[in-house]
């Protein structure tokens, strides 16, 4: 059998074994894996290195409406190449519905920004902001049958947050259609009130966004979500969770039988609160939601990962930039941390900070980091090719050096912020080959592929969903 492209000599690693053998790829797919594979178009010699699934991030945002003046740091361009650099093959941004506009009009706008410029293979999810009967009894289940089988919706931000009927009713779609809903959790009446005390005392800066978001709100949230899915009967994506009482209340979910999804990210094991400290507003720099907590709560995060609470490992890469009156520092931002925009960068930092952290000081298996960043969001999220290194798969491989120790600086990151949240901190372990169907996007750390190669994929209904819908 001819092949395009041999993986010599590598460790592979996916989430249940670690094997040696080549690997064999023909038409963008894995098609042979085993010892001494015959003559190929192309070869790499992997010897001493990892062949791992490309990493799937499925929570990203790229190019995401932002409100008045504020605008994302990447377009697909530089989020996918960011990605790609980052050991990434797939990652999954979020299409968001503007109050009063169709989900089909923004899917349209949301493919042609898309198309033509991506290095890694894109699905969308969508974010539900304007769940009207027709949205929810037409649109909404039109979609899920044409592959955008995923949805988010929000407990907070004004204009975006749907109250507990609408998001009842929106999971009572997704159980109507086998769709999966993400819900992010924090209560927006409390995180209000403490907003408006803080600033009558004119507690404005950064550091005040972490106070006004305290754990108790995204724990309360949290609780709502899951007792709200359980209502409907519907499994649920609980994203970016940030501390052991939110998971607490996801451990009692499912001791009562719920199927609750649970994903956690970098910031929340890397950064605290103090980092939003900072003087003269470099703390904006940290203002996610929700976000970081103590050092506590990111040891709870850690337990979490490796007692197999959390299933997904994802960026929530958020980019704006820092010193830009279209980032952090708008007009409004510097008089008040309510007007930061909120979010970071951390689609090309998440692989190695977990692989780093994780593998290599020997807190988790290389096989549950393959779980946590490529299998488990392909199985919950419907990517049916995607997510291993087995016969029938596309072939979205990264090669890893183990070894490679590297300290994260933004002049080496591929993405169109200013800064990391993550400079100056050393790990061990970087993708140094990323293969994204069968061809070689980045090799020996130099990009050799071209924008455009990625592919918009449709998704299959999630294994989670599929099982609950009637
Ligand atoms: N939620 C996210 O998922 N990402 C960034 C900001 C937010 O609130
Ligand atoms: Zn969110
Ligand atoms: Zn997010």
């Amino acid at each position: 059998m001819s092949l395009d492209l041999v993986i010599r000599g590598g460790t592979i690693a996916t989430a249940s074994d670690v094997f040696r053998a080549d690997v064999g790829i023909r038409d963008g797919r894995i098609v042979q894996i085993g010892e001494g594979l015959g003559q190929a178009s192309q070869v790499i010699d992997a010897t001493g290195r990892l062949v791992l699934p490309g990493g799937i991030d499925s929570h990203v945002h790229i190019a995401q409406p932002s409100g008045d003046g504020i605008r994302m740091a990447d377009d697909f361009e530089s989020g996918t190449r960011s990605a790609l650099f980052g050991g990434n093959t797939t990652v999954l941004p979020f299409c968001l519905q503007g109050k009063g506009q169709s989900l089909r009009d923004a899917l349209r706008g949301y493919h042609a920004l898309a198309t033509g410029n991506c290095y890694t293979d894109v699905s969308f999810h969508l974010i539900v902001s304007d769940p009207t009967p027709s949205v929810l009894g037409q649109e909404l289940p039109a979609l899920v049958m044409d592959g955008y089988t995923s949805f988010k919706v929000f407990m907070t931000y004004e204009g975006l947050r749907l109250n507990d009927a609408e998001i009842l009713a929106t999971m009572d779609t997704a159980r109507r259609t086998g769709a999966l809903v993400m819900v992010h959790c924090e209560n927006e009446d409390a995180i209000r009130y403490l907003i408006g005390r803080h600033e009558a005392q004119g507690d404005v800066g950064p550091r005040a966004h972490a106070t006004t978001r305290p754990v108790a709100a995204e724990r309360e949230a949290t609780h709502r979500a899951v007792s709200l899915a359980e209502i409907v009967d519907v499994p649920v994506v609980i994203v970016h969770v940030s501390n052991g009482a939110a998971l607490g209340e996801i451990r009692a979910a499912r001791g009562r039988g719920r199927k609750v999804v649970a994903e956690t990210c970098p910031q929340y094991l890397m950064l605290t609160a103090a980092d939003l400290d900072g003087m003269d507003w470099e703390g904006a720099k940290f203002v996610c939601s929700p976000p970081p907590r103590n050092a506590a709560e990111q040891e709870a995060c850690w337990t979490g990962l490796e007692q197999g609470d959390f299933d997904l490992f994802s960026s929530d890469h958020c980019p704006f930039r820092y010193d830009d009156p279209a980032g952090k520092l708008n007009p409004k931002g510097r008089t008040s941390f309510a007007h930061v925009p909120n979010g970071i960068p951390g689609v090309e930092t998440r692989l190695p900070i977990l692989f780093s952290e994780g593998v290599s000081k020997g807190r988790i298996g290389l096989s549950r980091f393959v779980a946590l960043t490529a299998t488990n969001h392909a199985r919950i999220y419907g990517l049916e090719k995607k997510g291993s290194i087995a016969v029938g798969m596309d072939a979205d491989i990264a090669i890893w050096d183990a070894g490679a120790k590297r300290t994260i600086a933004h002049a080496d990151l591929h993405d169109g912020a200013d800064y990391s949240p993550y400079e100056g901190i050393e790990v061990t372990g970087w993708p140094e080959t990323v293969i994204v169907g069968g061809r070689v996007m980045v090799r020996g750390g130099e990009l050799v592929g071209a924008k455009g190669t990625g592919r918009y994929v449709p998704r299959a209904l999630s294994s989670l969903a599929r099982q609950a819908a009637v």
